[in-house]
Order: structure tokens, then C-alpha cells, then sequence
């Protein structure tokens, strides 16, 4: 249920408990500054807004002292949820925090619900679903790289790109109209048909940049693959500097695929290890090989280790398949070995490859850099979620409908409104039954 935005004053911890110096209790509601009045011994109206002020926060029962803190005012609506606010920066730790808002909860104040303090600035106009989003992805973010666009989101940018692209289909949309009422000006129709041309590169674009913001929120997908024995789970320890993989001079000792999360320069990367495949009826192995052929369909892409130290072998080769289907690299291991390998036929396949021993750890993070490099190459535009993404895939369907029936206008104009609708949903202009609660459902309380 979406609480009236004058209903109540609520209040909670913005920050994680526990860490960091300080801890921040945030109140929210038309008796904001009438509460804090309370427990701070000030008149709050009276004070300027968005200045820090010191003071002490009591019991106004008591008067017993529960912290020394520095608050913020805010009046409605130049604040983050448009309503009056206050900010009270506690001392951090535990115990803080929670004595501070329990005063507060105990002086009129309401427990704010998870992401009550965006929603209602949402409600209040102070910012669209896309910010709001943007929220939950700052409080999500799985790496530091994730976290910078998140918070480049958060200024808006990603709104804007939305923003902008409904403008161009609105008006492509008004020019057709033109061309219907008119329909002798040749030229106009024209414009409509470049213009809708152009407005479907630019969301084939951006639904690119897609992929790299699904890495970004996901963790790239890295799988090592090769045959028995060449190094693969030394190099998995290697990469993640933990002996987390069995590793034996025995061929066969992966059975399992193994993932773990790794960060490299703030990039997420998940990566994987398989087991070996080489020919055999065993019935564990012909599981294992079926579990490796799982992982590798799932992989962004494959690191194929090959062992130098011998020859190369009909079963090393089968994997280049699984290369040229994924993308990646060739990792020739066990370089600290004299080398039997003729690198002719390896590099002859034309991929990039990286020499490494993983024994040693020799070339380990040459090959996170190099992958980082593949994987998060074009530029991070537009943070997206997957609830967009869905939408501006169906905004590309209807612009593409549009751009395939440029001789029937009723069509065109039906598809043009149709991804008009799609981008104000996105935008929360447009309602979507549930849709601000599902997303504000994910905010932590005091967001
Ligand atoms: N000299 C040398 N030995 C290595 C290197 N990397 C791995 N080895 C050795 O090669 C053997 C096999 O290593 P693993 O990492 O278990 O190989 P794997 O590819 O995971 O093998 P399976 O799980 O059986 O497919 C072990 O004895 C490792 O110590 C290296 O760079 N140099
Ligand atoms: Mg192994």
C-alpha cells in the first residue's frame, strides 16, 4: 500500500549498520521539525535549512544525553523526499544510531517501511522511476565499477537519454500527423522515414550498452575450459588468490564446475571452473563434461587453457570451437617448463594468448586486465535494469514495425505511440499497476 505522503513522519538509519564512523537517522514528514524540536531542545523552524548545526540529542523525558550529533533541516519541498526533513549525523557503531531512533520512534516519529523515504519523494515529483531505480542499484551495487554508474544514474543522466529519446518518437509522431492532414508535402514524409532511421540506431545503441550494464550488475561470466590436466583449477587459485579448487597431477580431478566472484580494478567478473573433457564412457565424467558444456553456454567468455609443455592434441583443438563461439583466450600454461608446444597451430586460430604459470603465478593479472578490457570495452552510457531493458527491447520492436510498414501511416503511427507508452513507462509517467511498489519494495529501509 503506497502511503499518502502527508499521511505520517517517518523516520529510520540511512546508513549500514554497524560500520563506518558515523551513522545517519533520517525523519520524514510534516512533523519532522517538530519532533526533532523534541528530542534536540531546539525550535528547528527557526534554524536555516541544509546548514549543519552541532547539538545534543536527549530524552525529553529524562533529559538524559543519548548522543552528540550535527543535524541538517530541510523544508518541504526542497528536500529529498519533498516533505519537511531532518538529518541527524549520530556517532557510528551499533548503539547510536538505534538509541537515536528509538527516541525519535518514541516522540511521534514512524518506522519508515524499505524504501518509504524514495517513494515518497517519487510521489512528490522529486524524481522518476528511473532515479528511484538508481537508488536501489547504489544500495545493490555488487562492485565499485557498478557502484560509479549507479551513482552517474543517480544525477540523471540515464533519464535524460530516455527522456530525449521520447521526445524524438513524439515527434516523429507529430510530423506524420503533418503528413496525414497533408499528405502533398512529399518532403515531410521523408523526414519521418530518415528520422525513424535514425532513431533506430540510436536504440540499437543503447540496447548494446545493455549487455555491458548487464555485466557491470551481474558480474562478467568468465569460464576456463580445456582439457585434463592442463592447469585449469591452478589457474582458477591463481586468479583468485585462494587454493579454493582441488588440484592434483591426476587428470580428472575436476568433477564439478566451481564459481566465485572476483573484483578487478572495481569490474565484477564471476569465474568458473570446469572440468577437463576428454573421451570416456564413466558415467561421473559424462555428467561433469555435460555440467562444463552448461557453463560454457552460459559464459560472457572462455579462458582455454593449453598446457606448453606438451605437444598439442586433437582434444585441445576441439575447444577452439567453443572460442570462436564465445570469445576469449588462448592461455598457454606452464611456461616455466621447457616448451613442446608448437605455437604455430595455436596462434594460427587467430585468437589473442597470454603466456602463464600458474604454478608460479606468473601472467595472472594480465589476464584480468585483458579480459576486463574485451568485456567492459564500450563505454558505459546508460545503467540499466532488466525491467528497462525489457522495455526499450519492446520500443525497438514498435520502431521497427514502424520502419517496416512505412506505406501503411496508421501502422506507423500505431507503433510510434505504442513506444511512446513503453518510455513513459519507464519513466513512471505512465501507471503501471504494482510496478512503483515492486520497485520500492527493494529499497533498504531509510532510502
Ligand atoms: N610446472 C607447472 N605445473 C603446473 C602449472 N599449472 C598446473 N600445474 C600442475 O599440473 C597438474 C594439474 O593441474 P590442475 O590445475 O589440477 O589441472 P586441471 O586442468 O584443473 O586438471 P583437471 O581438473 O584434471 O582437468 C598439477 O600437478 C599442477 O601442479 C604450471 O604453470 N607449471
Ligand atoms: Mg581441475
Amino acid at each position: 500500500m503506497i502511503v499518502s505522503p502527508d499521511e505520517d513522519t517517518i523516520s529510520a538509519i540511512s546508513t549500514p549498520i554497524g560500520i563506518g564512523a558515523m551513522g545517519i537517522v533520517r525523519v520524514s514528514g510534516p512533523r519532522a521539525l517538530a519532533i526533532g524540536a523534541r528530542v534536540l531542545g531546539k525550535n528547528l523552524s527557526k534554524l536555516e535549512a541544509k546548514k549543519a548545526f552541532y547539538g545534543f540529542v536527549r530524552n525529553p523525558e529524562t533529559g538524559n544525553l543519548i548522543d552528540e550529533v550535527v543535524f541538517l533541516i530541510y523544508h518541504a519541498p526542497n528536500s529529498y523526499t519533498g516533505e519537511d526533513m531532518l538529518e541527524i549525523f549520530t556517532h557510528g557503531g551499533l548503539v547510536a544510531p538505534r538509541e537515536v531512533l528509538g527516541v525519535l520512534l518514541r516522540n511521534g516519529a514512524r518506522l519508515a517501511e524499505r524504501g518509504e523515504f524514495a517513494r515518497r519523494g517519487f510521489l512528490n515529483n522529486k524524481m522518476d522511476l528511473v532515479k528511484a531505480q538508481g537508488i536501489i542499484d547504489v544500495v545493490d551495487a555488487r562492485s565499485q565499477k557498478a557502484l560509479f554508474t549507479s551513482v552517474y544514474r543517480l544525477k540523471g543522466e540515464a533519464s535524460e537519454t530516455v527522456v530525449s529519446l521520447k521526445k524524438k518518437l513524439e515527434h516523429i509522431l507529430i510530423s506524420l500527423e503533418a503528413t496525414v492532414d497533408f499528405p502533398e508535402e512529399v518532403d515531410e514524409e521523408e523526414k519521418v522515414v530518415t528520422d525513424l532511421y535514425r532513431v533506430a540506431k540510436e536504440m540499437e545503441t543503447l540496447l548494446k550498452g545493455m549487455e555491458t550494464s548487464r555485466r557491470l550488475r551481474q558480474g562478467l561470466k568468465v569460464v576456463i575450459i580445456g582439457k585434463t590436466n592442463v592447469g585449469k583449477s591452478s589457474l582458477y587459485n591463481a586468479l583468485l588468490q585462494e587454493e579454493r579448487a582441488i588440484v592434483t597431477p591426476f587428470p580428472g580431478t575436476t568433477r564439478d564446475v566451481l564459481e566465485s566472484q572476483l573484483e578487478y580494478e572495481g569490474y565484477p567478473v564471476l569465474i568458473y571452473d570446469t572440468a577437463g573433457i576428454r573421451t570416456s564412457s564413466d558415467e561421473i565424467e559424462t555428467i561433469s563434461i555435460s555440467r562444463t558444456r552448461q557453463a560454457v553456454k552460459g559464459a560472457d567468455l572462455v579462458l582455454l587453457v593449453i598446457d606448453g609443455s606438451i605437444p598439442l592434441e586433437e582434444e585441445d583443438e576441439e575447444f577452439f570451437y567453443d572460442l570462436k563461439e564465445k570469445g576469449g583466450l588462448v592461455i598457454l600454461n606452464k611456461i616455466d617448463l621447457p616448451e613442446k608446444i608448437d605455437r604455430k597451430i595455436i596462434l594460427s586460430y587467430g585468437f589473442p594468448l597470454m603466456e602463464t604459470s600458474a604454478l608460479k603465478g606468473w601472467g595472472i593479472e594480465n589476464i584480468l586486465k585483458k579480459v576486463v578490457e574485451m568485456a567492459f570495452l564500450s563505454n558505459i552510457d546508460l545503467m540499466l535494469t532488466d525491467r528497462e531493458a525489457n522495455y526499450l527491447e519492446e520500443v525497438l520492436k514498435h520502431i521497427r514495425g514502424a520502419v517496416e510498414n512505412l506505406n501503411t501511416l496508421d501502422i506507423v503511427g500505431h507503433h510510434l505511440r505504442e513506444g511512446v507508452s513503453q518510455l513513459r513507462k519507464i519513466l513512471g509517467e505512465e501507471p503501471i499497476l504494482n510496478l512503483t511498489e515492486e520497485i520500492f519494495k527493494n529499497f533498504c529501509v531509510g532510502k
